[in-house]
């Protein structure tokens, strides 16, 4: 059922006509900035700076009720087909990204699904202690040092957002690098700067199909044979069971992931698992999925107050569809999360833009948000003027720790680094609610602009699988309430469709320069033109 057919929508309709001013005086008091916290294992959320009061959350809690947002989780986790839209054709299938690290229970939600993936793990870990024994060595008896890891989209995002967060804690010696995109100065980038003989290249992709991948693979490939080196003893790949890739001949070695499993949603499957593995060695890799098993396990209260990502999904749909709020930037206070809100952006977006219902209908509200945001404090140099003087509010989730990874930092005017990071984070949330009255129009800060706060102690591979886990749940618990099927990827398909069309062209005109694709793809031909690569 839609979500403004229950009755809290209306309620919550009713209640966003007259929300919090957080800027009027006395608003911002210090009981409710003690009050409006969740603690939930590694993360307090603080959101006493988000247009809230008792009743709203009443209001979000009996939504979360009516709709049985916990009971879908569930079935989700328990292996029911949600990949689907209802009369359409469709993916189809089940959705169990948490049965790669529900890996810690005796008794997991997905059996057959857990034991796939626990099969998976036990190969990742024979390869990795063979690495670190020297059982797995190059042809000239030299360890493997590095990894670059080539994948596009949930092949690439969050394994890469994951590593930069937790480079930190990297094996020593070991190096990682990631190719993606298609332009080729992407691939070249990166292997004029390694040593092919001790490097390892994992090939990710679910499919087997995707052109940049096959592309860039291709293109390294070349590079080996180049240099004299057999690509066979140095390419492993991670793949969907009877993919194009699941071809031991090809590969050093293969791991799977499984169908059920997005690409999106992936990072602590073996796309995210072989090259996270290699940099944090395998008791690392497995801190980090005990980290998101257990923030798994707290998405499923149900009382929001005490469900971090259940009350983030609910405070993002308040700012979305009741004080129709456009955008939500996401900014972490740790540089380490440096491509962290790049992956939050595919797996968020990705996943909640959509405008049909699970049922096949067009929607009559809004769902997900623009998602956007790059750590602070640098964004408070760049575009953060916009988010206290600009004419349109956006959301902000702010992320950050209470200490720092490395030991290095520096004490100046009585303060560490680390002390004026976590600073200005504090005083950028209290800035954007409460503004700033002045005689000068333009020293005038609104404020008003909804805000909260996820903090934690420090970010480790544990903090990380927890973090992940939070913002997958929250993303899938938003699905749910706009009743959008989150799991499917359909509006990326028309562009790759033209694409090839006009490669075609290209191709064409490579052999024949007389070549015209005017009569049977006019705008293709023409866009072509204009552009004058023909
Ligand atoms: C993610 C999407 C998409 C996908 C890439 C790579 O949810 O499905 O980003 O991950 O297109 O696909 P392959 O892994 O199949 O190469």
């Amino acid at each position: 059922m839609n979500l403004d057919t229950f009755p809290a929508y209306a309620t919550l309709t009713s209640l966003g006509t007259s929300p919090e001013d957080l800027s009027a005086p006395g608003t911002l008091t210090p009981e409710r900035i003690a009050s409006y916290v969740c603690r939930t294992g590694e993360f307090d959320l603080l959101y006493g700076t988000e247009r809230i009061n008792d009743q709203v959350l009443e209001g979000l809690q009996a939504l979360a009720n009516e709709m049985n947002l916990t009971e879908q989780l569930n079935a989700m986790k328990l292996g029911a087909v949600m990949n689907t839209i209802a009369g359409c054709e469709s993916e189809n299938r089940r959705v169990l990204h948490t049965s790669c690290r529900d890996v810690f229970h005796t008794s997991p939600e997905a059996p057959d699904a857990t034991q796939e993936n626990k099969d998976e793990l036990a190969k990742l870990q024979v390869f990795l202690e063979e690495l670190q024994n020297g059982k797995l060595v190059n042809h000239a008896g030299k360890p493997f040092t590095t990894m670059v890891q080539i994948g596009i989209g949930g092949s690439d995002l969050g394994p890469r957002a994951i590593a930069n967060a937790l480079a930190a804690y990297g094996l020593e010696q070991r190096r990682i690098h990631f190719i993606s995109n298609i332009d080729p100065d992407d691939a070249a980038t990166v292997l004029q700067d390694i040593d092919l003989a001790t490097t390892l290249i994992n090939v990710v992709s679910k499919s087997g199909t995707t052109l940049e991948t096959l592309s860039n693979e291709e293109l390294t490939r070349q590079e080996y044979l180049k240099q004299g080196l057999d690509p066979s003893k140095h390419f492993i790949s991670v793949t969907g069971k009877g993919s194009p890739k699941d071809n031991p001949e090809s590969y050093l070695r293969s791991f799977y992931m499984f169908d059920y499993i997005g690409g999106r949603f992936s990072a602590t499957s073996m796309v995210g698992g072989v090259v996270l593995g290699f940099l944090l060695g395998f008791a690392q890799f497995m801190d980090f999925l005990h980290g998101a098993a257990e923030m798994d396990r707290n998405g499923e209260q149900k009382n929001i107050r005490e469900n971090i990502p259940l009350l983030m999904a609910l405070l993002g749909v308040w700012n979305r569809n009741f004080l129709h709020l456009e955008s939500t930037a996401i900014l972490p206070y740790s540089q380490a999360l440096l491509r962290f809100t790049a992956h939050l952006q595919q797996c968020d977006m990705e996943s909640n833009g959509k405008s049909i219902s699970r049922q096949g209908k067009p929607l009559t509200y809004q769902t997900g948000p623009v998602i956007w945001g790059e750590p602070g404090t640098n964004g408070q140099h760049a575009f953060y003027q916009h988010l206290h003087q600009g004419t349109s509010t956006t959301h902000v989730e702010f992320i950050g720790f209470r200490k720092n990874q490395r030991k290095q930092d520096i004490t100046t005017q009585d303060t560490s680094s680390q002390d004026k990071l976590c600073a200005n984070l504090l005083a950028q949330s209290l800035a954007l609610a409460t503004g700033q009255t002045s005689d000068n129009p333009n020293r005038t800060f609104p404020g008003n602009k909804p805000n909260l706060i996820l903090m934690a102690d420090k970010l480790t591979p544990y903090t990380m699988g927890a973090l992940l886990s939070l913002y997958e749940t929250k993303i899938v618990y938003q699905g749910f309430i706009w009743n959008i099927n989150s799991f499917d990827q359909e509006g990326v398909q028309l562009g790759k469709k033209l694409a090839t069309d006009i490669l075609d062209h290209l191709k064409k005109v490579k052999s024949d320069p007389d070549f015209s694709g005017q009569k049977d793809d006019p705008q293709g031909w023409a866009i072509l033109k204009s552009a004058r690569l023909v």
